[in-house]
């Protein structure tokens, strides 16, 4: 059988549409901007700053349940599995995964970042030399293809570690949900880390931390807009905020102008007061009932429910729900 990965390519997004969104997201009262604009390579690097800072429990948390129960989650993942990964990046979680699971079917990482997922298997098919690794470059909130092989594998399991479904609308992390659930049809399972709400105090320090990372992280997608689409934000006339939205459960991460100022791009002048926010992500944080919900609103049922002893994280295992 051939080693040679098989990627599935999703064309680049052309730039007039990728400025057109940006446009419509800055027409919006209030101004928003996509996170998609906080991971070009320097973005990327400083979350995995982030990922270190001592305020930023979500890594380290995800990290200690993984490692304590590593086994239980191998157990339930089962024999002869194919493992698909949403938004793979460095598949550094996964790797505690890897370690238990010797009769993996296949490893098929999924992420956007072509260079980043290319490297990534490159170094796993040197760690882990008998396993079948078969890269997708795609966006998952899109149609993709999986490759055909997937179908040999006893059951096949979504990995999305991170909590990142956490930064999805409600609306969309349904529906991102609902893919994965088309994903692992009846028999399958979905392994996913969610934030888990809690003091407002211990999110907003998460979100604003005191050596700062966090705001150049968010200061970071001016840098990329102005440098991808030729606007010419002023990067220092903003201030990053993070706010605690008690009625949504949720950290809104904003960048508050300091002035009057008038932004370019494209064809477009676009005025922004001072005082004026620009939201540029939300950071949703569920309860286990509200996840429970959501996930059942997806067909999906929570099997498994592994925490920290103080419940700040948790990892879920969900599968499709009983037929009554
Ligand atoms: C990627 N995602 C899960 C992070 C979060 O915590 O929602 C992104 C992040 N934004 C600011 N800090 C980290």
């Amino acid at each position: 059988m051939s080693k040679t990965p098989t990627v599935v390519r999703a064309p680049a997004p052309a730039s007039d549409r990728l400025t057109l969104d940006v446009l419509e997201g800055l027409r919006k009262s209030p101004k928003q901007l996509s996170a998609v604009w906080f991971y070009d390579e320097e973005g990327s690097c400083l979350f995995d700053s982030i990922c270190e800072l001592p305020e930023y429990y979500l890594t380290r948390t995800e990290l200690r349940i993984m490692r304590e129960h590593a086994d239980e989650m191998a157990d339930a993942i089962g024999a002869h599995a194919a493992l698909i990964e949403f938004g793979s990046g460095s598949s550094e979680k996964t790797r505690i995964l890897l370690d238990k699971l010797d009769d993996l079917a296949c490893y098929v990482p999924i992420d956007i970042s072509r260079d980043y997922l290319f490297e990534t298997a490159g170094l796993l098919a040197r760690d882990y030399p008998a396993l079948r690794i078969t890269p997708v470059c795609a966006d998952f909130t899109q149609p993709f293809d999986l490759p055909v092989h997937i179908a040999a594998a006893h059951r096949r399991v979504v990995y999305f570690p991170g909590s990142t479904l956490g930064n999805f609308e409600e609306d969309a992390a349904q529906r991102v949900l609902t893919t994965m659930r088309t994903i692992i049809g009846r028999k399958g399972a979905v392994l996913i880390g969610i934030d888990l709400r809690k003091d407002p105090n211990v999110l907003k320090r998460a979100y604003n931390d005191a050596a700062g990372v966090t705001a150049e992280f968010n200061l970071n997608a001016l840098r990329h807009v102005n440098r991808e689409l030729g606007a010419d934000f002023d990067v220092d006339a903003f201030e990053h905020s993070a706010l605690w939205i008690e009625n949504q459960s949720r950290i809104e991460m904003h960048l508050i102008s300091k002035r009057d100022q008038e932004v370019h791009l494209g064809e477009e002048t676009v005025r922004i007061k001072r005082g004026e926010h620009l939201r540029t992500e939300c950071c949703h944080k569920y309860t286990l009932e509200g996840f429970a919900e959501l996930a059942s609103r997806a067909d999906l049922a929570v099997t498994r429910v592994w925490t920290d002893p103080e419940q700040k994280f948790s990892v879920q295992m969900l599968e499709a729900k009983k037929i009554q």
